[in-house]
């Protein structure tokens, strides 16, 4: 392999993040008694997953419930079918992530990738941090590469202890983490020492990590079909795939596949860490004993609803359309039937924070649609048996940003470097879900019931953005000192009071920081018209006190 190859690849900066047994602690959150017996996940006839006391017997991830019972008979089995608090357990942690880099991409529901490359670069900048690893370190450290990528992959290490202890700080979660150069590596590199380890691998050792599988479906990467391909042209371990002739693999797969596969071989991953969107939909379905009657229907849907509106909440986008799932059993026929039917929602009900999401006006007004949309699906006035009901939010608007709304009033007339960055705090977002939300992309949704004037909608967006923004704890928040333009350093114990353009109301739920700013920026206007008589002009465009005056 070309050296040079490997040099140029060195820059990147790569942790890959795999909780604990991550189904079993969820369930001990949920049953702390589960916390030191041994025990299992079951979903159907398998034990999905089990605690580490459980896999000291020899229980196995995906082991058949039978034969775990006759390893460990006193293993406790939890039923792990409903993914819903594992599912909403996985964003959490991908949201922590977050914090660290825009590009985190989420694989199944407890692994993350992380690129920290330009974390790294900061912290480089920074001549008082002290460069060394954490935690444990695979294969030699003699030969070790000398273009930089020893410092920046121990930088790295740190970055991904800190990362774990976050987790563990913020959602009680045990994890893992492997730091390398690529994904391939940072991901086989992470199960090297386990649990609540990490492990960091330099480029000098990426060949004595992919002997150590041993067997190429080991790899991340080849799936069963391709494993069993491979094992025509008898191709079973990993040095059978380096030394095959290219010209081999073309004959059962086209070039760049081939040169794929055997670049793995090598520990060679060109794949970038493509940022995750969140989920095209949120949903829930219960099967359930036949249900005959509307009423039935109804507390059922009830139920699923407001467990719905939860994930919904911590979601945090405005869904759009709602879609509901009806099962019907054929008494004559035995057979069943699956049919759905969707319908836009109210965006309004769910843009003033969890309150008012979910007081029970609101879910009235969703089921009184939903119990339309059934009696579109079943003609109630028939008898009718219904086996499973399910809903689902499927289109999704982000929630209006505080920060992006106020940067989008400001930017336009007004030079000001702080703005810029708040404006960066989205800039690198690539994928659609991630870009900022405008307000015109929120007026789209929305009736004009609650949109009476483009002034007003920016009040009112204000003031809900604001509770939302004082109960977030995001790092992202606005960032108050941005916001003090053009202004002298305020004291913070001035006298400030309301400037009589702005409404009293709002200036009130404002931090005192823009209070502060909004009160220095009338005040030197006025001293402005005291000195300069009518020469002075109100100052025209985008400034932060335009922005709250009333109209
Ligand atoms: P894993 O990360 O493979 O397993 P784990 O987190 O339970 O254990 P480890 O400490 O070894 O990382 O998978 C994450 C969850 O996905 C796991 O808790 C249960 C579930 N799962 C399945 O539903 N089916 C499967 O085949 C596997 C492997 C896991
Ligand atoms: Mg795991």
């Amino acid at each position: 392999m070309n050296p040079d190859y490997y040099k140029d690849e060195h820059y990147r900066t790569i942790i890959h993040v795999d909780l604990d047994c991550f189904y079993a602690q969820v369930e001990v959150m949920k049953n702390p008694e589960l916390k030191n017996v041994p025990f299992g996940v079951q979903q159907k006839n398998i034990v999905v997953t089990s605690n580490y006391l459980a896999r000291e017997f020899g229980i196995r991830k995906c082991m058949l419930l039978s034969d775990a019972k006759q390893m460990c008979p006193n293993l406790v089995l939890v039923n792990g079918e409903d993914l819903n608090d594992y599912r909403s357990m996985s964003y959490k942690v991908t949201s922590l992530l977050q914090k660290y880099s825009n590009s985190v991409e989420r694989l199944g529901l407890d692994e993350n990738f992380i690129d920290v490359a330009n974390l790294v670069d900061e912290k480089l900048q920074d001549n008082t941090f002290q460069v060394h690893s954490v935690g444990n370190i695979f294969g030699n450290i003699e030969t070790l590469c000398q273009c930089g990528c020893e410092v920046r992959l121990k930088v790295a290490s740190l970055i991904a202890e800190e990362m774990r202890k976050l987790i563990y700080e913020e959602l009680g979660l045990t994890s893992c983490a492997g730091i390398a150069h690529n994904k391939l590596l940072a991901k086989i590199v992470c199960s090297k020492h386990k649990p609540n380890q990490q492990t960091v691998i330099f480029p000098n050792s990426a060949l004595e990590l992919m002997l150590s599988l041993n067997s190429v479906e080991n790899i991340p990467g080849i799936g069963k079909a391709t494993s069993e391909a491979l094992r025509t042209i008898n191709i079973r371990t990993i040095q059978d795939l380096q030394n095959i002739a290219i010209s081999e693999l073309n004959k059962l797969f086209d070039s760049e596949k081939a040169k794929f596969l055997q670049n793995l071989s090598y520990g060679i991953d060109k794949s970038l860490v493509k940022r995750s969107g969140k989920p095209l939909s949120i949903g829930l379905e219960d099967s359930c004993k036949l249900i005959s009657a509307e009423k039935e229907v109804k507390e059922k849907l009830t139920e699923l609803l407001k467990r719905l509106l939860i994930l919904v909440e911590a979601d945090g986008r405005i869904p759009k359309t709602i879609k509901l799932t009806v099962r019907k059993f054929d008494k004559l026929t035995k057979t069943s039937r699956r049919e759905t039917r969707q319908s836009n929602i109210n965006p309004h009900l769910f843009t003033s924070g969890k309150v008012a999401l979910m007081n029970s006006g609101n879910v009235d007004k969703i089921l009184i649609t939903l119990m339309g949309l059934f009696r579109k699906i079943v003609q109630v006035r028939r008898p009718f048996h219904i086996t499973l009901l399910g809903l689902s939010f499927n289109k999704f608007n982000e929630r209006p940003d505080i920060r992006r709304s106020l940067a989008l009033f400001l930017r336009k007339d007004l030079e000001v470097q702080s703005i810029t960055s708040i404006e960066n705090l989205n800039s690198n977002d690539s994928s659609p879900e991630s870009a900022a939300p405008s307000p015109s992309s929120y007026r789209e949704s929305s009736d004009q019931e609650c949109e009476p004037t483009p002034k007003r909608t920016k009040l009112n967006m204000f003031k809900r953005n604001l509770m939302e923004y004082d109960k977030c704890e995001s790092p992202c928040k606005l960032r108050v000192q941005d916001l003090q333009l053009n202004s002298e350093k305020h004291d913070n114990n001035q006298n400030i009071s309301c400037p009589p353009s702005v409404d009293e109301s709002v200036f009130k739920e404002l931090p005192l920081d823009v209070q502060h700013e909004l009160w220095s920026e009338y005040k030197r206007t006025r001293n402005e018209l005291v000195n300069f008589g009518n020469r002075a002009k109100r100052v025209k465009g985008n400034t932060l006190l335009n922005y709250f005056v009333k109209k």
